[in-house]
């Protein structure tokens, strides 16, 4: 039996197959691509789309991430990428539809949108790959490759920004899922394996890396994937970053904290000034205590005064 990958450098979908193929314990051929030339590449070789990961087992061709699994899981059932427990096996596959519809697209944009203002991290991405072009040439070359890349990918301004603004939630509902034991077993899972190679890209990103280090997300991604090459400086601006907006709500938080105890503050001497001028005359004007026109203060008053001699007042 004869298998290629076919990846792109830096891919995290192409490192989910190549995990795969590894954990079944398949010998196989990986052929690096230059990104954007490996949509071309991959038509000329046969495959119906554009992308990586691409798979050709003994001529059979599959494509996706997704697919690439189960195809392997047909291949060589043992060792399983799938719980075996029903329930379990529907958990898992959910947090692999997820990893792979929602947040699989989210590092490879702000990676992109990344490395069209730090190309020289094109070089760190490509360490190990065989691309059978000088590096050099292919990061000078680069330009229209990144541009279009952003194109397909859409890594604009405006989703780049969304992207880092969900970050946290999505961070925290992959430790969510591992604390729960859909994900971060013993054995990975077809799950572990979409959703670890994209929190390694996210941790090539030096802003990002200690949002993420530390917490399970984190262990997670580093012991399902042990080498995942690729460094990207400083290139988003600070005010973007989760970091960032979570000191600033933090501030603004203590802010308004700080507002309303001035309110309080003032509000507590207003009542204080009203409890001072609470000795009414008899006529004035309702207020909360005195109920309409001072009735509830005068009515005892009114009591006393013409109840005979002798007979008291039921109300004092
Ligand atoms: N969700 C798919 C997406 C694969 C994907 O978008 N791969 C990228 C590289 S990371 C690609 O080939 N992009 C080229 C394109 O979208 O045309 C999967 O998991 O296989």
């Amino acid at each position: 039996m004869t298998i290629k990958l076919y990846v792109v450098p830096g891919s995290n979908p192409s490192t989910s197959a190549r995990l795969a193929l590894e954990h079944k314990g398949l010998d196989y051929e990986r052929v690096d691509l230059i990104p954007t030339i490996h949509m071309a590449f991959l038509r000329l070789a046969g495959f119906p789309g554009r992308t990586v990961p691409a798979l050709k087992i003994d001529g059979r061709r599959i494509q996706g991430s997704l697919e690439v699994v189960r195809a392997l899981e047909d291949l060589c059932p043992d060792p399983a990428l799938f719980p075996a427990d029903p329930a379990q096996r529907r958990r898992a596959e959910e947090a692999e539809r997820w990893g792979e519809a929602i947040f699989q697209p989210v590092p490879r944009r702000l990676a992109w949108w990344a490395i069209r203002r730090d190309r020289e991290a094109l070089r760190t991405f490509a360490e190990g790959a065989r691309l059978h072009v000088p590096i050099g040439l292919a990061i000078r070359a680069a330009g229209p490759i990144v541009r279009w890349e952003i194109h397909t990918h859409n890594a604009t301004e405006q989703q780049v920004r969304s992207d880092l603004d969900a970050l946290p939630e999505m961070l925290a509902k992959i430790d969510a899922w591992i604390d729960a034991g859909v994900i971060g077993n013993h054995t990975p899972s077809a799950a572990d394996l979409q959703i670890a190679p994209s929190v390694r890209l996210l941790m090539c990103v030096d802003q990002l890396r200690p949002l993420i280090v530390g917490r399970p997300c984190g262990e997670l991604a580093e012991r399902v994937v042990a080498r995942f090459p690729g460094r990207i400086g400083a290139v988003f601006p600070p005010a973007w970053l989760p970091s960032a907006k979570a000191e600033n709500a933090r501030a603004s938080k203590a802010e308004g904290r700080a507002n309303r105890d001035q309110q309080l503050h003032r509000r507590s001497w207003t009542h204080k000034a009203r409890q001072g001028s609470d000795r009414l005359e008899p006529g004035e004007r309702r207020d909360h205590k005195n109920g309409v026109f001072g009735v509830r203060r005068l009515l005892p008053r009114a009591r006393a005064r013409f109840s005979r001699p002798g007979q008291r007042s039921k109300r004092r």
